[in-house]
């Protein structure tokens, strides 16, 4: 196929080109994903999360300067899930990240939920799976949170950084909401920052028990904007990415991920297909349901009579099936 060739030649256009074939779910992309998937699972995937402004893409910038310095070539991946209707956000961090353009062994690409079809989660996953196929042996995800919009890092990453600040009790709020535990590693980003220490202190006793075999999760204090940290920072995540490798675990993660791909493509086409199937009876029987002529469970084994018909007849109209 003439876009894997590009790609595979080295052309600086063929897989921006690509991603956004995937995510607007083209057939044509999807075919070429078929094709690159079995190339895949080479990449370690670093996710990156954490509160909004506690510097997460200023975090990915100095990690970026810092694998280059290291020769290997890097592709960031940011989510935005929160639909901005200027894309505001994601165009910040664009900017924020231009110097690294100039470069071309590193690959940025920014990704909002806004006017999506078929979810957030399933065109992340394909990013991550082309950009792994065209052989990043880093790639790092920056998200918002975690299991926002479906968008859930655990599934995308293989190693998972949770980035804390000090100041705002957010290490505290992360502590009972449970989000620490998703972490491989805890970041306390703006050491320079009072409070920082208290913090470190704090997320250490958290810390403790929890992590993977083989693996006891570290609490780094890090500063992004001044560069303190980042080689001990990314020290750790490579040699998380080794602990994976020789273990149960890194096979578990793939198993999970692969789960998950699998999962949320089919909760998206059944999404598709419940809109596009079922819309004009969908509205009659909602009527009916609100005139208490019928039980909405009597409504739902109507609609899934209609669905399973739609099925045998192999129908796609949004055009989903591949052509390739
Ligand atoms: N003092 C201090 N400020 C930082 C540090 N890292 C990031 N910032 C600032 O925090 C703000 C939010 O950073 P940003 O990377 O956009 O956060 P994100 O929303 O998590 O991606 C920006 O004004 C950054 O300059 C740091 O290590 N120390
Ligand atoms: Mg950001």
């Amino acid at each position: 196929m003439e876009l894997i060739r590009r790609i595979d030649a080295g052309d600086p256009r063929a897989l921006p080109r690509l991603l956004t074939l995937i995510e607007n779910r083209d057939p044509a992309g999807l075919a070429a994903l078929d094709t690159l998937y079995p190339r895949g699972g080479r990449a370690h995937v670093v996710g990156i999360t954490g509160p909004p402004g506690s510097g997460k893409s200023t975090l990915v910038a100095a990690l970026v300067s810092e694998i280059r310095a290291s020769g290997r070539r890097v592709a960031v991946l940011a989510i935005d899930p929160s639909s901005p209707v200027t894309g505001g956000a994601v165009l910040g961090d664009r900017i924020r990240m231009m110097e690294m353009h100039a470069d071309p062994d590193v690959f940025i690409r920014s990704m909002a939920s806004r006017g999506r079809v078929g979810g957030l989660a399933p065109a992340a996953a394909g990013a991550v799976a082309a950009l792994d196929a065209a052989g990043f042996p880093v790639i790092i995800v920056e998200t918002v949170g975690t299991g926002q919009d479906g968008i859930d890092i655990m599934t995308l990453a293989q190693t998972v950084v949770v980035v804390q600040v000090p100041g705002l009790g957010d290490g505290v709020q992360a502590i009972k909401a449970g989000q620490l535990e998703v972490g491989d590693l805890l970041v306390v980003n703006k050491a320079d920052l009072p409070g920082a220490t208290d913090l470190v202190r704090l997320l250490r006793q958290s810390a403790e028990g929890l992590g993977s075999p083989g693996w006891e999760v570290p609490v780094l204090p890090v500063s992004a904007a001044t560069g303190d940290g980042i080689p001990g920072l990314l020290a750790a995540i490579d040699r998380h990415g080794v602990v994976l490798r020789g273990g149960s675990e890194g096979a578990r993660r793939q198993r999970e991920a692969a789960s998950a791909a699998v999962m949320s493509g089919l909760r998206a086409a059944l999404e598709r297909r419940i809109a596009s199937e079922t819309s004009d009876e969908m509205r009659d029987l909602i009527d009916a349901v609100a005139a208490r002529d019928l039980a909405p469970d009597a409504a739902v084994a109507q609609l899934l009579t209609r669905l399973d018909g739609a099925g045998t007849r192999g129908s796609d109209p949004v055009g989903d099936q591949r052509r390739g």
